[in-house]
């Protein structure tokens, strides 16, 4: 099940204001969507993300399949019980993680052999598989499984992976027969214009409920990313939901919403904080850096999470120094809140009519670095 209304528009751009439901929650996009790959968003627990304003989380088809295996996870009664997660859940394929992470994979028309990254253990995977994997898993929204073109890469290399994509989404679409569960199709095409046209008049023509715009934020240049999902959302449906895949430094997300995306989801805001790096209307700072030593203010004044209200940047760098891992969790809890705090204000404004402003006001503070 799935619902998605468009609320508002905004004149000046391609940015929207949406709400969308699925089988366990409504979310008023744009969204942003913490990642979950192994069933949990790394240091948090459940209760941290409803406060910080989490409706919808990823997980990941290929890591859970691995490990613990997804027959566990029925058995355990859908991924949502297994984690204690009431709210939404989205789960990747594994379409990038299979070419990403494992070592001597063959690929071909009917699937993907790979050896797992854990084990070594071999594996093989078809998009009716991983439909299967994903219907166990029990996620609100599932998605197809895709090939996701390195960069850079060949036009004809580019073309291989929109055909096969196209190719096992209609396989995918077929093997799909879930009433609860929504399959979203993927957009490739790399940085070419003409395959990112022909492979969303492809999958269009499937008529899925949502479509993600993948095979971006692999290496290309900021311009390339922005040029090329200009060129990709103009095509897509106006009155269904949009989701780029793995992009979510603050620059990009205004950027994305700008360039009607309606969902986000991306490891950096948990990553970098594991690696004592904290997010600021300012920009990112390392709070590691000696600089911070006496410095008894939080982590961004204008921020008004619990890291916020109650730590100072030298006692978290004095965490970092000591190697306490309450660092990494404090520094989780503020990346992430800092970017529904943003998302929030980035809906606000489009609610107003003020998009513009809010979009010229972030950069004018924000450094990119
Ligand atoms: N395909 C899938 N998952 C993804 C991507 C993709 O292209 C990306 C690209 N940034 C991130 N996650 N299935
Ligand atoms: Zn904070």
């Amino acid at each position: 099940m799935l619902k998605f209304e468009l609320l508002q528009e905004d004149k000046t751009s391609a940015a929207r204001l949406g709400r969308l439901t699925t089988a366990h929650t409504t979310v008023d996009t744009p969204i942003f969507m913490p990642v979950g790959t192994q069933a949990t968003v790394k240091t948090l627990t459940p209760e941290d993300l409803y406060e910080i304003g989490a409706g919808i989380i990823l997980a990941n088809a290929y890591h859970l399949y691995l490990r613990p295996g997804c027959e566990l996870i029925q058995q355990a009664g859908g991924l949502h019980r297994f984690m204690n997660w009431k709210k939404g859940i989205l789960t990747d394929s594994g379409g990038f993680q299979v070419f990403s992470l494992s070592k001597l994979r063959d690929i071909n028309d009917d699937g993907v052999w790979f050896h797992s990254h854990i084990d070594g253990s071999r594996h093989f995977l078809t998009p009716e598989k991983v439909m299967e994997i994903e219907a166990k898993l029990g996620a609100d929204i599932a998605m197809c499984f895709d090939e996701c073109a390195p960069y850079p890469c060949t036009y004809e290399e580019a073309e291989k992976a929109v055909k096969r994509t196209s190719l096992w989404a209609g396989r995918c679409k077929k093997a799909h027969n879930n009433d609860k569960q929504v399959l979203f199709g993927i957009i490739q095409g790399s940085v070419y214009p003409e395959l990112r046209e022909r492979s969303v008049g492809e999958l269009t023509a499937l008529d899925f409920p949502g479509y993600a715009i993948g095979g971006l934020s692999v290496g290309e240049p900021k311009e390339m990313l922005y040029a090329t999902l200009e060129v990709t959302t103009r095509m897509l449906p106006r009155e269904k939901p949009r989701y780029l895949m793995g992009v979510g430094a603050p620059e990009d997300l205004l950027e994305g919403v700008r360039l009607g995306v309606d969902m986000f989801d991306c490891v950096l805001p948990t990553r970098l904080a594991r690696h004592g790096t904290a997010y600021t209307a300012e920009g990112k700072i390392t709070v590691r850096n000696a600089l911070y030593a006496a410095d008894f203010s939080p982590l961004d004044a204008r921020c008004s999470c619990y890291v916020c209200q109650n730590y100072s940047r030298a006692y978290i760098r004095h965490l970092i120094k000591a190697e306490e891992i309450l660092a990494q969790r404090l520094l989780s809890y503020h990346n992430l809140y800092f970017l529904f705090q943003l998302m929030a204000g980035i809906r606000a404004a489009l609610a107003k009519g003020e998009f513009p402003s809010f979009y010229r006001e972030f950069f004018h503070n924000y450094i990119s670095a």
